[in-house]
């Protein structure tokens, strides 16, 4: 399957491909969490759900693999560096009591998935305490298990986990594309900033392209 990518078409087989949804969580998409103790306007995030939906339950339909992860720690704090407890001023920090739980913490509302997005049985959900989805995680020898080889990309934040998951991904040799309609920053300028620099230099990072040019091509795909 070939898709009309930027800065060049990206092939791709459904059988080896993943769709990895990063942090499409409540503690960055709804008020009360994470995103907004840093002092961001989260409801610039929402926009996206639409999007990552009509994937989602297009690539559940043509049988592809999917991981969810979350950006999670264990209630001891123990995978959390203070480095990354104590940077910066937030209103509340990681591991304190929220309005939707304790921040950032694993298994507490505020760290579920959104339900627009849930996950299914037999799809992949991985908590991870950095901000890349292979730092500290199982997610590299998952993927090579199932003889994945390309990775679809979408969640939030685009500068932030979803780059820098897709960085990792591409040092470990995975062809990468971001759904450049199915990843939101909190900071417009940053994602426009983010999707030019990973497409740059020949697909230096890897492909972008819309929801719009999958959509279709899934279509098409015998349904599985
Ligand atoms: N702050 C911000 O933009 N993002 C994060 O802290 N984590 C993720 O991107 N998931």
């Amino acid at each position: 399957m070939q898709l009309n990518a930027n800065p060049f078409p990206y092939d791709f087989e459904i059988s080896k491909t993943a769709l990895v949804i990063i942090d499409m969580q409540r503690d960055f998409i709804e008020p009360g969490g994470f995103g907004e103790t840093l002092g961001n306007d989260v409801s610039l995030l929402e926009a996206i759900v639409p999007a990552c939906q009509a994937v989602l339950q297009a690539w559940r339909g043509v049988g592809g693999l999917v991981v969810h992860t979350r950006e999670a720690h264990d209630a001891e704090l123990k995978d959390c560096p203070p480095a990354k407890r104590n940077r910066g001023n937030p209103s509340l920090r990681i591991g304190d009591a929220g309005p939707m739980g304790r921040i950032l913490v694993s298994g507490e509302p505020g760290n579920q998935i959104i339900p627009a997005l849930a996950p299914v049985p037999g799809e992949i959900v991985l908590d991870k305490p950095g901000k890349g989805a292979f730092y500290a995680t199982p997610l590299h020898s998952l993927l090579q298990q199932a003889g994945i080889t390309h990775l679809l990309f979408m969640g939030v934040t685009t500068e932030v986990c979803v780059q820098t998951s897709m960085r990792e991904a591409n040092d470990r040799g995975y062809d990468c594309l971001l759904l450049e309609d199915c990843t939101e920053s909190y900071f417009p300028a940053f994602k426009a900033a983010a999707v030019e620099m990973m497409r740059a230099q020949g697909a230096i990072v890897g492909w972008t392209a819309m929801s719009s040019q999958l959509l279709p091509a899934l279509a098409a795909a015998p349904a599985r």
